[in-house]
């Protein structure tokens, strides 16, 4: 099942659907879940799944399926969000191309340490049809469409769909100015939905697409499979709780293979879809910051 979070006069309300292009699901009672954080974390201690804990409420509650047109928060309120990069040959390749000092790209994709950084805190999470930021400083900037995963009990609990926006003239110009192309406001967004782990086949084997369109145009399109990863999902996990604690409910962005052509830089007001089969579609529009 999707699960997300809403606001319904005013208030938080976690929803859930059996299929994520439904516009209909069940609202869980409030007073007994008051965010999805909560739901995973019962979860972990009932030793029930998700969806069972879910099914188990929407039955006790007598909840019924019904229309859901909150507006919508984001699905996971992530203490904190880290991602990876230079996990696909292309981003590598990429990147060696924008940059004056091309050998790190290369000798990090390589290496067995993996790139990690800090992307956010909660609060600096973009909600699914929220606006994403490009920098009034930046002459060059990107989306990157990245599957995410959800952290909890040191283990990777659910997936979501993760954009880590990018300034290219930036982090191109120098290296070390990596945290300013990736880290200023609105530079971060997940969802729309959160989907548990037991949901998801093979995280190892999902089409990644991105699309952005600029007014009624198509502009770029692309698209990748989470095959084409140097490194899987468990590695990364692995690597980032290495002398490194984090808190449950942690999410991290697992790197893009998607890179628009170097010709292509973002304008205020496009439009960027990113849809990640099996977990769902983000869409955000562009602003100046
Ligand atoms: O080295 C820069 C960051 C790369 C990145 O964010 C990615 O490959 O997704
Ligand atoms: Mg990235």
């Amino acid at each position: 099942m999707f699960y997300n979070q809403i606001l319904l006069n005013n208030k938080k309300h976690v929803t859930v659907r059996n299929d994520e292009d439904l516009d209909r699901g069940f609202i869980l009672p409030r007073q007994v879940v008051s965010s999805t954080m909560d739901l995973f974390k019962s979860s972990l201690i009932t030793g029930l799944s998700v969806d069972k804990l879910t099914e188990k409420l929407i039955k006790k509650f007598s909840i019924n399926e019904t229309y859901i047109n909150g507006s919508l928060l984001i699905p996971f309120d992530a203490p904190e969000v880290w991602a990876f990069g230079v996990t696909y040959m292309d981003s590598m390749k990429e990147r060696q191309s924008e940059s004056e000092t091309p050998d790190v790209y290369a000798k990090v994709y390589n290496a067995d340490r993996p790139e990690a950084f800090f992307k956010g805190t909660t609060d600096r999470i973009q909600p699914p049809l929220g606006d994403v930021g490009i920098r009034s400083d930046s002459t060059w900037d990107v989306p990157e469409p990245e599957l995410a995963f959800m952290i909890m009990n040191s283990k990777i609990a659910a997936f979501t769909v993760g954009n880590d926006m990018s300034s290219r003239s930036i982090e191109g110009e120098n290296p070390l100015y990596l945290p300013q192309a990736k880290v200023y406001d609105k530079s971060l967004s997940i969802g729309p939905f959160i989907v548990p782990i037991d949901n998801v086949e093979d995280p190892q084997d999902l089409e990644v697409k991105m699309s952005i369109f600029r007014g009624n145009n198509l502009v770029f399109e692309g698209t990748t499979n989470t095959s084409n990863m140097k490194r899987n999902c468990e590695y990364l996990l692995d690597w980032l709780l290495r002398h490194n604690s984090v808190p449950d409910g942690t999410i991290v962005l697992t790197g893009t293979g998607i890179i628009p052509p170097p010709e292509f830089s973002l304008k205020e007001s496009d439009n960027i879809r990113i849809k990640i089969t099996g977990i769902g579609e983000l869409v955000n529009s562009v602003v100046k910051v």
